[in-house]
């Protein structure tokens, strides 16, 4: 039986984590929930789940919680996640939160030895080199829990394969594979938000459409598994059916397959190196299927190109990027600006900022907040 603390536990991936969880109770225990601000369904989730440790964002959800829950430790904010980490019992440290809110905490939780299941896109992205250093150091695992990452890991067999020789990243290419850029610029916030294949956030929705989420996890998948950029190759697989491949130093091409359901890569996230039947044992049929893979356009989608180039610069440049993303991806889904104006707003950050190579986590976090201040 394995000890589960979950971050983000009402998010899109939090929910289906749970659902990995209930289907699997005689192996995981969910011993820790924390929340933001969806107090309705956390409770339902503490009902059924019966966590030791309850954290949320706000201290007044968590003194109302306290009298409903006699039983169960609360904390709240930042500080209950970071206390979280702390937790002995656990065995492995769920990330499924948005944002940086985490990242200090993950990084306390690697220093305390635990496992990481790690969904948040920003730990790795911001703070790549600082938290994988820190992971070398303490021998611990970071096991990724997006489907692109998981296959690679699969496709690995380990976290380092001295016989890979490159990565290539699956991407569906979003809504607007198929549209102009006069299209793209028409589209509404609405029309973006349906992607093909897969039911995600908002956020990370947009970020398929931009591709910007493409060049992320090319970032990420750099700081994971150690590769240089130049071996990192981002393909367009519209039918989202391949998870990702890796390409051995004899010609060989490994790939993971699989229905597009996130409920895969966080069962293997929870059971590796172990695998276990689950929810979606047997729902794959591989019977007419059609598989096709394209070169990217990246002059139909330059923040694919833009956001590789600021992983290859390194220092600052990835939160830069990303922090100007989030800012005019929420202006975007508020239908302040159009689809095209997302990129006109991360250009624009992206070449007038100045680059410090190895910052600190603390300077890493204030161009963060300098640029949401400055751009909202
Ligand atoms: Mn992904």
């Amino acid at each position: 039986m394995k000890n589960i603390v979950l971050l983000g536990c009402t998010g899109s991936i939090g929910t289906q984590t749970l659902e990995v969880v209930e289907k699997l109770k005689d192996k995981f225990r969910i011993i820790a929930l924390a929340a933001g601000k969806n107090i309705k369904l956390l409770k339902e989730q503490i009902i059924k789940f019966k966590p030791k440790y309850v954290s949320v964002a706000d201290f007044d959800d968590m003194k109302l919680l306290e009298k409903e829950f006699s039983k169960i430790k609360f904390f709240c904010g930042e500080d209950g996640l970071y206390e979280f980490a702390n937790i002995p019992e656990t065995d492995i440290f769920v990330v499924a939160t948005n944002g940086i809110v985490s990242v200090k905490a993950t990084i306390k939780a690697i220093e305390n030895k635990k496992t990481i299941a790690l969904a948040n896109k920003e730990t790795l992205v911001m703070a790549g080199d600082i938290v994988m250093k820190k992971a070398k150091e303490n021998n611990v695992s970071i096991i990724p829990i997006d489907s692109e990452h998981s296959a690679i890991l699969q496709c690995l067999n380990k976290q380092d394969n001295p016989y890979a020789k490159n990565l290539w990243i699956t991407a569906s290419g979003g809504p607007f594979l198929n549209n102009t850029r006069e299209e793209m610029a028409k589209f509404s916030a609405k029309e973006a938000l349906k992607h093909p294949r897969w039911m995600m956030g908002k956020k990370i929705t947009i970020d398929c459409a931009t591709l910007v989420n493409k060049g992320l996890e090319v970032i990420e998948a750099h700081h994971l598994y150690n590769f240089n950029y130049d071996n990192i190759k981002v393909v367009i697989h519209p039918q989202s059916i391949v998870h990702s491949f890796v390409e051995f130093c004899d010609g060989s091409f490994l790939a993971q397959m699989g229905v597009p359901s996130m409920h895969i890569p966080i069962q293997y996230a929870l059971s590796y190196p172990e695998r276990f039947e689950g929810i979606k044992t047997n729902s794959f049929n591989i019977y007419n299927k059609k598989l096709e893979f394209f070169e990217p356009d990246f002059e139909k989608f330059p923040l694919l190109k833009l956001t590789i180039d600021c992983g290859k610069k390194g220092g600052l440049m990835p939160a830069i990027l990303n922090a100007a993303n989030e800012v005019a991806v929420y202006k975007f889904l508020n239908n302040e600006i159009n689809f095209l104006d997302i990129e006109k707003i991360i250009f624009s950050e992206v070449k007038n900022a100045k680059n410090i190579l190895n910052p600190t986590l603390d300077e890493i976090f204030d161009i963060d907040k300098k640029i949401r201040k400055e751009l909202l």
